[in-house]
């Protein structure tokens, strides 16, 4: 199985510095899933840095072999 990539719409529900982890409310995912509140591991706790509950976020998350990951976090204005 390849690594695909796909772009998420969101709000921020809780951040986890520890795992990393955020979890997000987030739209329907095209290709990947449906609408659903979840937590998503990401790829470096840096992401995390100015994000915060309840922030409208875009995002990216990668389907690997192992595992799904957010690899990119972006704040909407
Ligand atoms: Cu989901």
């Amino acid at each position: 199985m390849q690594t695909n990539s796909y772009h998420g719409v969101g709000v921020v529900k809780s951040l986890n510095p520890k795992g990393p982890a955020i979890e997000i409310d987030h739209g329907d995912i095209e290709g990947l899933m449906p609408a659903m509140q979840m937590e998503f591991p990401v790829t470096d706790v840096s992401l995390l840095n100015g994000i915060a509950v309840n922030d409208r976020i875009d995002f990216t998350v990668e389907n690997g072999p192992s595992e799904m990951k957010v690899t990119a976090i972006k704040k909407k204005d």
